[in-house]
C-alpha cells in the first residue's frame, strides 16, 4: 500500500500551502514561486519518478540512484523522469538538483512537453563527478501545457555507470498547483432530480448570514414556488459557509426545474415518481460492461462500448482458463475465467467480488425481481439482477482450491497501461495464495446465494451451499492465513482482522440453513462508525439476520431491530448536521478512498432501517443521500457518469479511457466515481489537491485512481440504493 510513503510526499509539498487538513480552513495557496515536482527529496519512495526499462532506479540513502546501461544511442534512450508538470507560456522556470555519478559523466537535464512536438523549456548538459554538486538552470516556456515532463537523459554511454540525484526542484509559473477550480453554480442540487414524494433540499454557498429569498423556476423560467433560505454557517468538511433551501412543499412534477437565489441559478433537475428509473438500470449495466471472459456485445451496450472477451487465452491474452499459482506458492493451475474486473484494472479479487455480488443478491431481496437488463441471460425466467450476480458467483466458486480454502485474487504480473482493453492485456497472470478472508467471503456470499437462489435454481443453490460449508470448515481449520502482501500489478485488499469475516459468514450460514451451531460465531453487530466495507464486514452479520428475522426468538428480533435503528439514528444525525446532507461523516474528519461508497452503503443501512421500523425519516434520509452523490456537494459534482450537467466522465479505467485515447469510450453511463479522498494517494491528486478540504479532494481526471476510479463494490452500492429509490 502506497499510503505511508505517499503521505510523506504530501506533507513535503504541503509546506507551500496552508493546509485545510491541519487548520480546518479552506485551502489558501501561497504566493509563487510554486514547487512543481513531487517528491524531489526521495525521503522514502521513488514514486512518482520513473525510469526507462533499461535503467533500473531505486532510492538509496535518501537519493534516487539509477543504473545507466552502456550501448544506447540517443540521450533519451536511458531516462529518469517525472510527468505532468504544468508549464505556462512565457513564464521562467528554474531547475535545481544535486547529482553525482560513479565516474565523471555528461548527461542532459530537460524540461519539455512530454508528447510531440516536445516544445522545450530547457535542455542543458550536466557534467557530473563522483562528488555531489548542485546544478541550477533556467529557461522560459514556449507553450502552456499541463503535461510538461522533467527528465534526466543519460543515453549514449560507452560504459555503464550509476547516476544519483537528489533535492530536485522545478519552480515557476503563476497558476497555483491544481489551477483554479470551478465548482459551478453556488446553488447545489441533485442534478438528476428529486423523488416526487421524497425530501427536496438544496445547499446554497454564500457569505450572507441572514435568510434570503429563493425561487423555484419551472422549465419555462416561471416561478412556481418560493421561500426563505435557512442560514447554516460553516460546513466543516467542505470549508464552505452555506444556507439551506427546503422546497419540499412544492407538489408539482416535471423536468428542467432550477432553483434560484438572486442571480445565482442551479443546474436543472427533474421532479417525478420515477426519476431513478434509468439510473437503476444503468447502475446495474456497469456489471455486464465489466465482465471478464465474454464478449461485450453491441446489441446490449451499443457499438461504442462493445469489446472482445478478455482473458480467454486469445493472443495476446494469456487467459484465465488455466492460471498458475504465483511462482513458489503452489504447483497447480485453476480455471478462474469469468467474473467481473474489479475496477479500472484487470484484477479479480475475491473479497471485493464477494461483497459486490452479495449486494446484488441483497438487492434482489429488497426489491423483488427488479428491472430487466440488457444482458445475454435476459428472458431466462430468472431475475436479471440474479443472472448478473451469478456471473461473479461462478468465478468465486472457481477460486476455491480442493482444500476448501479460497485464493485471494488473480491479477497481472505488472500494471498494464491505461487505455489497454482487457483483450489486449499481454501480461502473465497469477493466482495469488489462499487467504482466510477470501475463504470466509466465499462462505458468506455462497450461503446468501444458496438462500436467494433456492427458488430459482435448486442445483445452483446447492452448489453454492456446499462450497460455502466447505469454505467455512476450511477457514475454521486455518483461521489466520492473511492476504499476501500487495505486490505489483494488483490491489492488496489486505485485512488482518478477521473476527468480522467469521461473524458475517456465520450469520449468512445461519440465515441459509437455520443451523443453530453457527450462532455462537456471530460475534459482531452493526455499528455506526464501521458501517460496512470490503475490509470491515462485521455489520453485515446484522444485515444478514435482518433478512431472516423470523428465524430469531422475539427478543433477539427486537434487539436486532433496535441495533439497526440506532445506527440509522446516528446516520440521520450525521446527515442533518452537515451543510451538504450526507450520512457519511468520518469521525477523524478525513474522507477515505471510495468515500462515495461509504455514503451509499450508509444510505442502504438507512433504507433497511426504514423497512424494519416503518419510519419515514429513514427513507427520507436514504433518498436525500442520493442528492450528495448527484451534485448537492462541495464541488457541485455529480459523481455518476451521464447523470447531471456536471457529471464525472474521466474515471480511471483501462478500457473507458476516452480522455487518453479518443478511439476508446468514456465510462458507461451510471458509473460511480470513488469520490473525495483526503489521503491523496496518487500523483495526480498529490499534485493538484494539496490542502484540499476533505469534501473537495476529488478530481475528474483519469490518472487520479485514488479519487476517481470506478469499482464493482461502489456500483453495487449505487445499484442497491437507486433501485430502492425507484421501487418505493
Ligand atoms: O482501515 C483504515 C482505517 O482504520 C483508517 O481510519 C482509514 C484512514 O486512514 O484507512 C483505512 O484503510 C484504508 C482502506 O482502504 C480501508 O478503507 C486505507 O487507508 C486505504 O488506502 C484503502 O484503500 C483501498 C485501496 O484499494 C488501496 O488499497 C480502497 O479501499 C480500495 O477500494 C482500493 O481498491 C482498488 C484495488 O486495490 C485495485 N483495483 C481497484 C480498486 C479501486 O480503487
Ligand atoms: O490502475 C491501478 C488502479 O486500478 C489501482 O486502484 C491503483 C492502486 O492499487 O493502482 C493503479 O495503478 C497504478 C499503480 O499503482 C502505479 N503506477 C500507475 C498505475 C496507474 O496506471
Ligand atoms: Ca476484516
Amino acid at each position: 500500500m502506497p499510503t505511508a510513503r505517499q503521505r510523506a510526499t504530501v506533507a513535503l509539498a504541503a509546506t507551500v500551502l496552508v493546509s485545510t487538513l491541519l487548520t480546518g480552513l479552506p485551502a489558501v495557496a501561497a504566493d509563487p514561486p510554486y514547487e512543481r515536482v513531487l517528491n524531489g527529496t526521495f525521503d522514502a519512495a521513488k514514486e512518482p519518478w520513473w525510469s526507462s526499462g533499461n535503467t533500473p532506479a531505486a532510492v538509496t540513502d535518501g537519493r534516487l540512484c539509477a543504473q545507466v546501461p552502456a550501448g544506447t544511442v540517443n540521450p533519451w534512450d536511458s531516462m529518469i523522469g517525472q510527468d505532468d508538470l504544468p508549464i505556462e507560456q512565457g513564464q521562467p522556470y528554474t531547475l535545481r538538483f544535486d547529482a553525482s555519478a560513479s565516474r565523471p559523466v555528461q548527461f542532459h537535464a530537460v524540461l519539455q512537453q512530454a508528447a510531440a512536438p516536445h516544445a522545450t523549456v530547457l535542455n542543458k548538459t550536466v557534467d557530473a563527478t563522483t562528488t555531489a554538486q548542485t546544478f541550477t538552470f533556467t529557461g522560459t516556456s514556449p507553450v502552456t501545457d499541463t503535461h510538461g515532463q522533467i527528465s534526466f537523459q543519460a543515453g549514449g554511454a560507452t560504459e555503464p555507470y550509476t547516476l544519483c540525484l537528489d533535492n530536485i526542484s522545478v519552480t515557476g509559473g503563476i497558476v497555483p498547483p491544481g489551477g483554479v477550480r470551478d465548482f459551478g453554480p453556488p446553488v447545489r442540487v441533485n442534478q438528476l432530480g428529486y423523488v416526487a414524494d421524497g425530501p427536496k433540499r438544496s445547499t446554497y454557498v454564500t457569505t450572507a448570514t441572514a435568510p434570503l429569498d429563493w425561487r423555484l423556476l419551472a422549465a419555462g423560467n416561471q416561478v412556481v414556488a418560493g421561500g426563505q433560505t435557512e442560514p447554516y454557517g460553516l460546513d466543516a468538511l467542505s470549508g464552505d459557509t452555506v444556507q439551506l433551501i427546503d422546497f419540499g412543499g412544492y407538489r408539482g412534477t416535471g423536468t428542467g426545474f432550477r432553483l434560484a437565489v438572486g442571480d445565482d441559478v442551479s443546474e436543472p433537475f427533474d421532479i417525478g415518481s420515477h426519476v431513478y428509473a434509468g439510473l437503476r438500470r444503468d447502475a446495474l449495466a456497469y456489471f455486464y460492461n465489466n465482465r471478464s471472459g465474454i464478449p461485450i456485445e453491441a446489441q446490449y451496450v451499443g457499438a461504442e462500448y462493445a469489446r472482445a472477451a478478455g482473458h480467454l487465452g486469445v493472443a495476446p491474452n494469456q487467459g484465465d482458463t488455466s492460471v498458475p499459482c504465483y511462482p513458489g506458492t503452489c504447483d497447480y493451475s485453476l480455471d478462474v475465467r469469468g467474473g467481473w474486473y474489479d475496477a479500472g484494472d484487470h484484477g479479480k479479487y475475491v473479497v471485493n467480488g464477494a461483497l459486490a455480488a452479495w449486494q446484488l443478491l441483497d438487492l434482489s431481496e429488497e426489491t423483488g425481481p427488479g428491472v430487466s437488463l440488457k444482458i445475454p441471460e435476459a428472458g431466462n425466467r430468472v431475475p436479471d439482477v440474479l443472472d448478473e450476480a451469478r456471473w461473479e458467483l461462478e468465478f468465486l466458486l472457481r477460486m476455491q482450491a480442493p482444500s476448501g480454502l479460497v485464493h485471494h485474487k488473480v491479477h497481472d504480473e505488472k500494471w498494464t497501461a491505461l487505455g489497454t482493453p482487457p483483450a489486449a492485456d499481454p501480461q502473465p497472470r497469477y493466482l495469488y495464495p489462499v487467504s482466510t478472508a477470501a475463504t470466509l467471503n466465499l462462505a458468506a456470499v455462497g450461503a446468501r446465494c444458496a438462500r436467494v437462489y433456492a427458488r430459482w435454481d435448486r442445483q445452483f443453490a446447492d452448489r453454492c451451499l456446499s462450497a460455502a460449508e466447505k469454505a467455512w470448515s476450511a477457514a475454521r481449520r486455518h483461521p489466520a492465513i492473511y492476504a499476501p502482501p500487495g505486490g505489483e500489478g494488483g490491489g492488496a485488499y489486505d485485512d488482518t482482522k478477521l473476527t468480522d469475516e467469521f461473524s458475517w459468514a456465520a450469520a449468512e450460514l445461519f440465515a441459509a440453513t437455520g443451523t443453530a451451531s453457527y450462532k455462537r460465531f456471530i460475534t459482531t453487530s452493526l455499528t455506526a462508525v464501521d458501517g460496512f466495507s470490503w475490509q470491515e464486514t462485521g455489520g453485515l452479520a446484522d444485515l444478514a439476520l435482518a433478512r431472516v428475522s423470523w428465524r430469531l426468538p422475539i427478543l433477539e428480533r427486537l434487539r436486532l431491530r433496535g441495533r439497526i435503528a440506532s445506527v440509522a439514528n446516528s446516520y440521520l444525525a450525521d446527515l442533518r448536521s452537515q451543510g451538504y446532507a450526507n450520512p457519511y461523516k468520518p469521525a477523524d474528519g478525513q474522507y477515505v478512498w471510495g468515500s462515495n461508497s461509504a455514503t451509499a452503503n450508509n444510505a442502504m443501512i438507512l433504507a433497511i432501517a426504514a423497512d424494519l421500523t416503518g419510519s419515514p425519516a429513514y427513507r427520507s434520509a436514504a433518498l436525500e443521500s442520493l442528492d450528495y452523490l448527484l451534485g448537492r456537494n462541495a464541488i457541485g459534482q455529480s459523481y455518476v457518469t451521464g447523470y447531471g450537467e456536471r457529471s464525472s466522465h474521466n474515471q480511471h479505467h483501462r478500457f473507458w479511457a476516452h480522455s487518453l485515447n479518443p478511439a476508446l469510450p468514456s465510462p458507461y453511463p451510471g458509473s460511480l466515481a470513488g469520490g473525495p479522498n483526503s489521503h491523496l494517494q496518487d500523483p495526480v491528486a498529490q499534485r493538484s489537491l494539496q490542502g484540499c478540504a476533505p469534501a473537495t479532494c476529488y478530481l475528474d481526471e483519469i490518472g487520479s485512481y485514488s479519487t476517481n476510479e470506478v469499482a464493482i463494490n461502489w456500483n453495487s452500492a449505487l445499484a442497491w440504493l437507486t433501485a430502492y429509490a425507484d421501487a418505493r
